[in-house]
């Protein structure tokens, strides 16, 4: 029967290489550690613009310093072993066989159980507690922001553009997401024709836009600054060109921009035109929007996706 010390003790007339390559290892581990948290962490993306984002850069900072030991590990590992153990001219010798090593097995199996649990419980705690996933939760998401003071977004994603609503503004749309600094934001993501997916990289946002589907998110902004929202589901011939941009603006500045742009669209009879705020838009019965789908089938020669393209030949 194998035990722990029996391979040890085979191997007491040399130097203990465990030990060797744990102090090998052990300052380099220390020193990578240290770089990650101190010199990469407060570059790494998606930086710190909103309260999703930091936590998001937290859990990426983290996993880098669970994982930069592991790495120096295996390459300290292959060093040492090159510059030890290669052969040598003459040494026909085979290597002593082992048959079982308990302590590094326990070892082993110790070490990556703890880093593997340890990620587990790290990342279903990130997820759930501070709510920092900044992905939609559906219509009834299980997490909300401890305050009644949230500013709601509407976002609505249709072939090829992203429209940006304000229920708490009268409904007036707009196609710049602004947003005010330091204040909760709950958005509203849907879609008018086929999937799209919103995503505010800056703010770690990012939620599906599907028709029918209410799918609400939660960011605080937490830095003044320009963003750019990217559609992420592939929707069709421009997907790539479905993108705008956004600001993060103080509380006063987001205010001004807000009710000036309602009181223009109120003035101009836009708010009146517009459907009544809803959760979710069905473009079939929404006559401006219908219409204009029809139009850009007819540009793009898409086939109609609620109503059929008309048909060039037969008039
Ligand atoms: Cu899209």
């Amino acid at each position: 029967m194998a035990t722990p010390e029996a391979p040890a003790a085979s191997a007491k007339a040399g130097p203990n290489h465990g030990l060797r390559i744990f102090l090998f290892w052990l300052p380099l581990a220390v020193i990578a550690d240290l770089l990650i948290w101190f010199a990469w962490y407060p570059h790494m993306p998606p930086g710190r613009m909103s309260s999703s984002a930091a936590h998001q850069q937290f859990d990426i900072a983290v996993m880098a310093v669970m994982c930069a030991p592991v790495l120096l590990f295996v390459w300290t590992y292959a060093a040492y072993a090159l510059i030890n153990w290669h052969h040598r001219a003459g040494d026909e010798e085979d290597g002593p066989p082992i048959h079982g090593n308990a302590r590094i097995q326990a070892t082993w199996i110790g070490v990556t159980a703890v880093i593997v649990l340890g990620l587990f419980v790290f990342g279903t705690v990130e997820l759930i507690v501070p709510a920092g996933a900044g992905a939609g939760e559906g219509p009834a998401p299980i997490w909300q922001p401890n305050t009644s003071n949230r500013l709601e977004v509407q976002v609505i994603g249709q072939q090829w553009a992203f429209t940006y609503r304000y229920p708490q503004f009268g409904g007036m749309e707009s196609s710049t997401l602004v947003l005010p600094n330091n204040r909760w934001v709950e958005f509203h993501v849907t879609s008018l024709d086929v999937i799209h997916s919103f995503w505010a990289y800056k703010l770690g946002v990012k939620a599906d836009a599907n028709p029918g589907v209410d799918n609400v998110a939660y960011t605080e902004p937490q830095q003044l600054g320009a963003f750019r929202v990217q559609c992420n589901e592939l929707c069709g011939l421009w997907h790539g060109a479905m993108f705008n941009f956004g600001h993060v603006v103080t509380q006063t500045a987001f205010q001004t921009w807000a009710r000036g742009v309602q009181a223009k669209q109120t003035r101009s009879g836009i708010l009146a035109a517009l459907p009544p705020y809803s959760l979710t838009y069905d473009p079939t019965v929404i006559r401006q929007l219908g219409e204009s789908i029809v139009k850009i089938d007819g540009i793009t020669g898409g086939a109609g996706y609620y109503y059929p393209p008309q048909d060039p030949v037969t008039p």
